[in-house]
């Protein structure tokens, strides 16, 4: 590479809605620098703390450099270095042994580690579904809010954030964009200078609530309750945009029964928000145009999280949010994009159609339990019995990339006791020595961003992103798609998408015939980075109706939801886990926790160096004077946070950011850089949403005594 000074132009991969161009300057093979792209629309020059300090990632003194096996108990972490041939070979042999078996038995788990399409989602694809293996429901993250949003909208397609600048009102519904989204954040800012007025729905006084022109901060798992009653007082008040209602949506009729069931006085009860504030901010919504909602996960991480999705996301339709290009609603863009994912994941590699295994429910899968899922009508949480049915064959193997089920999956104990069993054979890449890696038998190094290809869609604007590798992988250190195709050719697969080369599949990903994808050349991207989708400027998706769903309208009644048993129109479901739904559990954990992403984080990827632990010191509790006062907690005391399912040891910031009875832990810490070896989600719980049988993450309640009273 010789000694000039060279920049290449990257893509960020991390699991954030901004997939931000980067731009790596190399010197000598070596990266001294990385930066935004200053002339990318929505990046506009700048990273986020995290990944501005994305050297101190890659040059990290703790990388794995070397495939390793473990020579310790399990989840000891000790382990010695052998080399890629009797890795692969290793691998390989108890896979075959499986696999003459049933290979359902084998277990790929992987999430967000890299959004990239290569790195993430196409040789590992190809792999396990040629090899058999059971299939993983993807679901820790986005696919409660995904189903719900499907069922009404149609696909992931919303506001372009690039037009919230021009909007009058913002209702930042269950996001926290100033730590998780930080390049929509200028765009409200603008607005704001505009004149917008911005309002944050959240429990929680989060950094952006506290920025907001008013912040409501409703009890947790309650927001399908609150879009009911703005809804009942838009209708009882006459305020519906009729004429868009008329042309693009289905059902209204039902829906005015509906809301009847939903008074602000009543709902006020439900929500913990007076019923004045319920009315003012309907009638404000209603009449003021352009109106955008930013709708994020918040909401979706509870039992009705799903619905509550689907309940929001009627609103724009209702009052006619939707004619405006600064209007309407934006929970992804991810649907906007028309990649060829056939061609990345080769579903017809599958022998036949394998069983899946739902990674929310890790914990139980690995001990022996799939986790159904019940429509939780009405809140009432099926009893944990009859949920369980034992899973055969058991997994025999689990192969782990790209996520940190250890430290991340919920109800950690019983991850942890699944990762612990002696039979189990697991395989971890990584690019770190995780919690999880500690109970790997093979260790393997993973690659960063600047030393792999690969190509990104978003789900935060509308760009297809190139990333084109900078450095020479570190030690050993190779990329998902390099270990796929040698596990591949090691298990004698010889179709020959297993010899496609990075660049090939990157090549691969946007050749499609869908219209958004028109135009998006690959010599574009390999010279500027990047490529707008096939979209107008002004991209208003639903200004002349032309939804996605069976209907093509806005489905305030859903056929599809009704022909699964489940109510046709929009309804209010609780909380497994609240005063009101579960009031004898309410008795012995009267607090609910929840644990957002914290600031220096990025779930727990970054949780290990040493700037972010600078900047986040210690695992910490937000708690309310008053809950405070009733523990005779006070600020700076060590406390025990604890439930049936497990406890945690974290220091209490006695703070009103917190509302009485709601406590918020920062999250995610790796659990072996805590005092006591724990973090979140020893208390979290692995009940599934309503739809999309995602992750319940923010519905769970506690209690919290001084630590060292117990
Ligand atoms: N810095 C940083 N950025 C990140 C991440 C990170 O870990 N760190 N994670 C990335 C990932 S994977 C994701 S999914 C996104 C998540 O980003 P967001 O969509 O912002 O989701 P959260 O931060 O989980 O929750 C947002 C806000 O919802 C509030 N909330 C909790 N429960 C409820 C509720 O019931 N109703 C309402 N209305 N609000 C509620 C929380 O207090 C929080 O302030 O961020 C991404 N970006
Ligand atoms: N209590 C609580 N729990 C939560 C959440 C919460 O808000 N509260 N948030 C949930 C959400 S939204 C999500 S998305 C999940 C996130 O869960 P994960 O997707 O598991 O996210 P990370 O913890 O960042 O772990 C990703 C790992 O992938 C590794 N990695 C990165 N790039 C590569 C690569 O190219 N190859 C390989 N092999 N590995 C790589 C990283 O080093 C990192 O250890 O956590 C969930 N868990
Ligand atoms: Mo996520």
């Amino acid at each position: 590479m010789g000694d000039s000074v060279k920049t290449v132009r990257g893509a960020c991969p991390h699991d954030c809605p901004d997939t931000c161009a980067m731009v790596v300057t190399v010197e000598g093979g070596r990266a001294i620098k990385v930066a935004g792209a200053a002339d990318h629309p929505t990046t506009d020059g700048f990273l986020c703390t995290k990944v501005n300090r994305y050297l101190e990632r890659t040059y990290s003194q703790d990388r794995l450099l070397y495939p390793m096996k473990r020579v310790g108990p399990k989840g000891s972490g000790v382990f010695e270095r052998i080399s890629w041939e009797e890795a692969v070979e290793t691998i390989a042999a108890r896979f075959r042994d499986i696999a003459a078996d049933d290979p359902q038995a084998i277990q790929p788990y992987s999430y967000g580690g890299t959004m990239g399409l290569v790195q993430g989602e196409s040789m590992d694809r190809r792999f396990f579904h040629r090899l058999g293996a059971s299939l993983l429901d993807r679901t820790i993250c986005a696919s409660a809010g995904a189903a719900g949003y499907r069922v009404t909208i149609g696909a992931s397609i919303g506001t372009d954030p690039e037009r919230f600048s021009e909007s009058r009102l913002i209702i930042i519904w269950g996001s926290n964009p100033i730590t998780s989204n930080v390049h929509l954040w200028p765009m409200i800012l603008e607005a704001q200078r505009r004149g917008a007025r911005v309002i944050a729905i959240d429990p929680y006084r989060s950094l952006t609530a506290e920025k907001c022109d008013e912040h409501i901060a409703l009890l947790p798992g309650t927001d399908g309750a609150l879009a009911l009653a703005m809804m009942n007082v838009i209708i009882g008040e006459g305020l519906v945009d009729h004429d868009y209602v008329e042309r693009h949506t289905i059902g209204f009729e039902q829906l005015v029964e509906r809301v009847r069931e939903y008074p602000p006085e009543a709902v006020a009860k439900i929500v913990g928000i007076p019923a004045e504030t319920i009315i003012r901010l309907a009638r404000e919504y209603a009449t003021t145009r352009p109106a955008v909602i930013r709708l994020n996960y918040g909401m979706q991480r509870h039992a009705g999280g799903g619905m509550a999705v689907r309940t929001v996301s009627c609103l724009p339709a209702l009052v006619g949010a939707w004619r405006d290009a600064s209007g309407g609603i934006l929970l992804s863009t991810s649907g906007a994009f028309g990649m060829n994912t056939a061609a990345l994941h080769r579903p017809d590699l599958m022998p036949n159609r394998p069983r899946t295994i739902n990674m929310s429910a890790i914990g139980d899968a690995l001990l022996g339990y799939h986790r159904e899922v019940r429509f939780a009508r009405n809140g009432n949480a099926h009893p944990v019995s009859e949920l369980l049915k034992p899973l055969d064959p058991p997994i025999r193997a689990i192969y782990v990339y790209n996520s940190n089920p250890v430290a991340v999956a919920p109800d950690s104990r019983k991850v942890v006791a699944g990762f612990n069993r002696e039979d189990l054979f697991t395989v971890v890449h990584e690019i770190f020595q995780t919690d999880t890696a500690d109970y790997a038998d093979i260790l393997l190094p993973a690659t960063t961003q600047l030393e792999q290809l690969d190509i990104h869609r978003a789900y935060g604007h509308h760009y297809v992103m190139l990333n084109q590798p900078s450095i020479e992988p570190l030690g050993e250190a190779k990329p998902n798609s390099e270990v796929f195709r040698l596990l591949a050719r090691a298990m004698g697969f010889t179709e020959p998408c297993f010899s496609d080369s990075d660049e090939e599949i990157a090549r691969q990903a946007i050749c499609s015939d869908h219209p958004h994808m028109r135009g998006i050349e690959w010599d574009d991207l390999v010279s500027r980075g990047w490529a707008r989708l096939n979209l107008p400027e002004r991209f208003a998706p639903f200004a002349n109706g032309g939804f996605l769903t069976p209907s093509g309208k806005c489905e305030f009644y859903s056929e599809s939801l009704a022909v699964q048993g489940i109510d046709p129109l929009p309804f209010f479901v609780p909380p497994f886990e609240s005063e009101q739904s579960a009031p004898e559990l309410a008795r012995r954990y009267p607090l609910a926790i929840i644990s957002p992403p914290a600031h220096s984080f990025l779930n727990t990827s970054f949780a290990n160096l040493a700037s972010s632990l600078k900047m986040e010191k210690e695992p910490r509790l937000d708690m309310h004077p008053h809950d405070a006062t009733a523990r005779a907690i006070v600020d700076g005391d060590e406390v025990s946070v604890f439930n049936d399912r497990g406890a945690l040891t974290v220091r209490v910031r006695v703070t009103d950011k917190a509302r009485v009875g709601v406590v918020v832990a920062p999250s995610i810490w790796w659990k072996k850089l805590t005092r006591d070896g724990r973090n979140a989600n020893d208390v979290t719980s692995q009940a599934l949403t309503d739809l999309g049988a995602a992750a319940t993450f923010y519905d769970a309640l506690v209690e919290v005594e001084k630590a060292r009273s117990r």
